[in-house]
């Protein structure tokens, strides 16, 4: 029976999200036993098995799990059906080899950024390991770890899916967006000098290249196009009566869509709390090429820039509330030229913007509900898990 009032209809949508969350996370086990079972079959020594779990189940599981969940999803939005066990299987576990590579990333990314929680508890390079243990923290060793948790991925792919047509298609898009992704990251630290603060560096340019290539790509265009190529959406096909390209057309939406979340992630670093984002905000301290202060710098009086000059990126890691009284002034900056509003607004433009193109993307005729084929939805079911959310 179908519930009619409305704290029932929200009680059954929330229960069929736990449900899709929990399908979900059965996968990672299955996954991650195989994994397991892979370490054991090559005979390595018990200690460092644990370590193995350890690994992966502290940085795997514990996100928003956005990324990985998009690519069953995607799946069921393009064959227009339900999808049968097999194929929910298969989709999910690419899911989670995204979220073994978004942990990779993230391992190391808190390393460099000199970060110290993520997703509510301490980042794993900073994991303490108890007076029981003979090592007394993850230190260093989480570099190896991050590898580890890269190599995992081209083990399962191997693994599942070599037997498959589209077996090269996948294997290059995991390959080609990581690369592109150690591109963005590279931009974005040697934009961020430690010890060297120049504002002048920070253009909305250069910010757009570093998003794109840091975020978007792994973030938005590798699930949706897995999605494509596991349920075999061709490269071209005639749609509303002219040739179509739904992979080129489904990176432009999903870059554009991947860049205006991170700049949400950039204004979340300065404005959400610990509490809310899991993660304490570094961008500021750690002189970052963020939205928030290209931002500022287009909006900002002369006196107002001389604040940005000397407070903006003075990391110091011997005192902390050193460092604390400078990134409490930019705050205040922040503040003073409202920058939640004009936040808002980014926001309020952007979607709109997003959302038209999304309107203009072509469904070839016969195809409602039968055949692989890019469609609309792929792009809203996408932006509506983002817009406006505070973690
Ligand atoms: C996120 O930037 C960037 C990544 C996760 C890519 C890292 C890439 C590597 C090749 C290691 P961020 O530092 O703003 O993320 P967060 O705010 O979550 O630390
Ligand atoms: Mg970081
Ligand atoms: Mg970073
Ligand atoms: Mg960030």
């Amino acid at each position: 029976m179908q519930p009619t009032n409305k704290a029932d209809v929200a009680l059954a949508a929330g229960d069929k999200k736990k449900a899709r969350r929990a399908r979900f996370q059965r996968v990672f086990e299955t996954m991650r036993d195989e994994l397991i079972a892979h370490m054991t079959a090559n005979h390595m020594p018990d200690e460092a098995v644990e370590w193995y779990r350890a690994n992966l189940e502290y940085n795997v599981p514990g996100g928003k799990l956005n990324r990985g969940m998009s690519v069953p999803d995607s799946a069921e939005v393009i064959l227009g059906r339900a999808l049968t066990d097999d194929e929910y299987f298969k989709a999910a576990l690419l899911g989670w080899m995204i979220e073994l590579l978004q942990a990779f990333f993230l391992v190391s990314d808190d390393m460099m950024d000199d970060s110290t929680t993520r997703r509510g508890q301490p980042c794993w390079y900073r994991k303490d390991l108890g007076p029981n243990s003979a090592i007394a923290k993850v230190g260093n060793i989480a570099i190896n770890d991050s590898f580890m948790l890269e190599g995992a991925i081209y083990h399962l792919l191997k693994k599942h899916f070599r037997a498959e047509p589209y077996y090269v298609d996948i294997l290059e898009l995991f390959q080609e967006t990581t690369f592109q992704t150690e591109m963005g990251q590279l931009v974005d630290l040697i934009t961020a000098p430690e010890d060297n603060v120049d504002l002048s560096r920070f253009n909305m340019d250069k910010y757009k290249f570093i998003v794109r290539y840091k975020t978007a790509y792994y973030s938005f265009y590798l699930p949706v196009a897995l999605a494509m190529r596991m349920t075999g959406v061709p490269d071209t096909y005639t749609a509303a009566g002219a040739p179509f390209a739904p992979y080129e057309t489904a990176l432009k939406i999903l870059i554009d869509i991947g860049e205006y979340f991170q700049v949400q992630d950039d204004f979340l670093d300065f404005h959400g709390t610990e509490a809310q984002i899991g993660k304490r905000g570094t961008d500021i301290v750690d002189n970052k090429c963020s939205w928030c202060v290209n931002t500022a710098l287009g909006v900002v009086s002369p006196a107002q820039r001389k604040v940005l000059d000397e407070h903006y990126g003075r990391k110091n890691l011997q005192d902390h509330e050193e460092e604390a009284k400078h990134e409490r002034e930019v705050k205040r900056l922040y503040g003073e030229i409202e920058l939640p509003r004009l936040y808002r607004e980014y926001e309020e433009r952007i979607v709109g913007e997003i959302r038209k193109v999304v309107a203009t993307v072509p469904v070839p005729e016969g195809a409602q509900g039968q055949g692989a084929v890019l469609r609309p939805e792929v792009f809203t079911v996408f932006l509506d898990k983002i817009v406006g959310r505070s973690k």
